[in-house]
C-alpha cells in the first residue's frame, strides 16, 4: 500500500497533521496502536492556548470546543494563605480555554472519518525503514497480517514511548533531560466548579492545582511521591490533603464531590534533537515533553503539526523544501522556549525535599515578584497564554 505521509499515533499530532494535510489535498495514512474507544477516553490535558485554538476553528473541528470549552481570562496564585489573580487577557490580549484533550481526539476522529481519511487502530509491530531514502515505508502487523506502507514521508507522533524517536539512529541525537523527584496525583470528580478560574497552590505541603472540566466535572491534582500507589489515598485522606493546600484565609472552600478517577504521573522535561533524519520527522511527545505545571505539552503538539503542514504544503504544491529543512530549528524554538517556562513553573510551585532554607526563601521572593511586579506577571501571562504561532 501506498500514501504520500505515513503517520504513526493517533494522538492530537497525528490526528490534527492528518487533518491538515487533507485540508491541502495531501493524503496520510495514520496508524494507532490503540483502539478508537480507548485513544478517545484517556484523561490528559485540559488547556488550550489562544493559538491552538484558532488553528482547530481554522481547520473547521472547533464548533464542539467553542461551544462546550469555557474560555479563561486569568489564573490564580495561591501561596501564604492568599490568592493572586494574574489577569492574562489584560496583560496580554489574549485567553486560555479549558477544553479536555479527549474530547479534541474525539473532534478530529470524527473529522478524519467523514472526510474519508484512514485510521488503521490496533497496528502491532511498528517499524520505520529506508527513511535516508526518497522511498522510506512503515511496516506493522494487525489483526495477524503484516503490512507494509509506502510513503513520500514517514511522521512520528507516536508520543514519548513510541517507537519512532529510537528509529533515528542514535549517533545523530541528542536528548536533554531533567526528572524530577516527584508526581501528580490527578482526580476527576463529580461536583460544580469552585473556583471561576484555574488555581495553582504552593503550599509547604507540596503543590496543587484546581483545574475543571466542565460544570459537573472537575479535574484536581497535588504533588505527590512519584512511586506512591493510588490505592494508599482513601477519598477522606485525598480531600484533607487538598483542604491543607489550597484553602486560603479569606473564607473561600473546596467543594467535594464523588472521585471517579484516581491517576499518579511523574514529571519530565525531555528533548531529543535534531527533531528529522531523512524522510522521517518528529512530532509531540515524541520528540520532547514538558512536566504539566505549564500546561504545554498538548500545545506544543499542535504547533509541531502546523509547521509541518506548511511545510508539506509547499513541498507538494511548490516543490520547495525550505521549511521542511527549518523543521527541527523553527520547532526547537519554540520547544525550548515552552521546556524553560514549564520548568520554571514547577520549580516556582512545588515543594522540593532537599531544598535549604536559602532556596525556600528565594522561591517565596520570586512568587511575592510575580504578584507584585506588572513585568513578572505580563512574562507569566504571556508564556502561559502560549506566545504566538
Ligand atoms: P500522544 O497523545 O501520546 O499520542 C501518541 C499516540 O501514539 C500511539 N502510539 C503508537 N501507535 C502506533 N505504534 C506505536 N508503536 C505507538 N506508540 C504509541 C499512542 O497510543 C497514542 O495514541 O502524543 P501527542 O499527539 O504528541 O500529544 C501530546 C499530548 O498528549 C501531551 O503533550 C499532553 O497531554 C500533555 N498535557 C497537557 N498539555 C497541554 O497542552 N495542556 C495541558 O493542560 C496538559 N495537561 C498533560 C496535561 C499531560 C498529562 N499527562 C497525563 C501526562 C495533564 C496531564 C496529567
Ligand atoms: C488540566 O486541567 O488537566 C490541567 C490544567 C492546567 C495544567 C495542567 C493540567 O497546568
Amino acid at each position: 500500500m501506498k500514501t504520500q505521509i505515513a503517520i504513526i499515533g493517533a494522538g492530537p499530532a497525528g490526528l490534527l497533521l492528518s487533518h491538515l494535510l487533507h485540508l491541502n489535498g495531501i493524503e496520510s495514512v495514520i496508524l494507532e496502536s490503540r483502539t478508537r474507544a480507548e485513544i478517545e477516553s484517556t484523561i490528559r490535558a485540559g488547556v488550550l492556548e489562544q493559538g491552538t485554538m484558532d488553528v482547530l476553528c481554522e481547520a473547521g473541528v472547533g464548533a464542539r470546543m467553542l461551544k462546550e470549552g469555557t474560555l479563561h481570562h486569568g489564573i490564580e496564585l495561591a501561596f501564604g494563605g492568599r490568592r493572586h489573580r494574574i489577569d492574562l487577557t489584560e496583560l496580554t490580549g489574549r485567553a486560555i480555554t479549558v477544553y479536555a484533550q479527549h474530547e479534541v481526539i474525539k473532534d478530529l476522529v470524527a473529522a478524519r472519518l467523514a472526510a474519508r481519511g484512514e485510521i488503521r487502530f490496533e497496528v502491532r509491530d511498528v517499524s520505520v525503514h529506508d527513511v535516508e531514502s526518497d522511498a522510506p515505508s512503515v511496516r506493522y502487523t494487525c489483526g495477524g497480517e503484516t503490512y507494509r506502507l509506502e510513503a513520500d514521508f514517514v511522521i512520528g507522533a507516536d508520543g514519548f514511548h513510541g517507537i519512532s524517536r529510537s528509529s533515528m539512529p542514535a549517533s545523530v541525537r541528542s536528548d536533554y533531560q531533567r526528572t524530577y523527584p516527584f508526581g501528580w496525583f490527578g482526580i476527576l470528580v463529580e461536583s460544580a466548579p469552585s473556583s471561576d478560574e484555574l488555581i495553582y497552590a504552593q503550599h509547604e505541603r507540596g503543590f496543587a492545582l484546581v483545574s475543571t472540566r466542565s460544570a459537573t466535572v472537575q479535574r484536581l491534582y497535588f504533588q505527590c511521591d512519584p512511586k506512591d500507589d493510588v490505592d494508599n489515598w482513601s477519598d477522606d485522606r485525598i480531600w484533607a490533603e487538598l483542604h491543607a493546600r489550597v484553602e486560603t484565609s479569606d473564607g473561600w472552600k473546596l467543594k467535594e464531590g464523588k472521585i471517579f478517577q484516581k491517576n499518579i504521573i511523574g514529571m519530565r522535561s525531555f528533548v531529543s534533537a535534531p527533531m528529522q533524519h531523512g524522510r522521517l520527522f518528529l512530532a509531540g511527545d515524541a520528540a520532547h515533553i514538558v512536566p504539566p505545571t505549564g500546561a504545554k505539552g498538548m500545545n506544543l503538539a499542535v504547533a509541531d503539526v502546523r509547521l509541518l503542514s506548511l511545510a508539506f504544503e509547499q513541498f507538494y504544491r511548490r516543490g520547495g523544501q525550505e521549511l521542511l529543512a527549518a523543521y527541527t530549528q523553527s520547532a526547537l524554538a519554540r520547544v525550548w522556549r515552552a521546556e524553560h517556562f514549564s520548568w520554571w513553573m514547577t520549580s516556582l510551585l512545588h515543594r522540593f525535599e532537599d531544598a535549604t532554607p536559602f532556596q525556600q526563601q528565594l522561591q517565596r521572593a520570586e512568587l511575592e515578584y510575580v504578584v507584585s511586579s506588572r513585568a513578572a506577571a505580563t512574562t507569566l501571562a504571556e508564556n502561559y497564554v502560549g506566545m504566538p504561532f
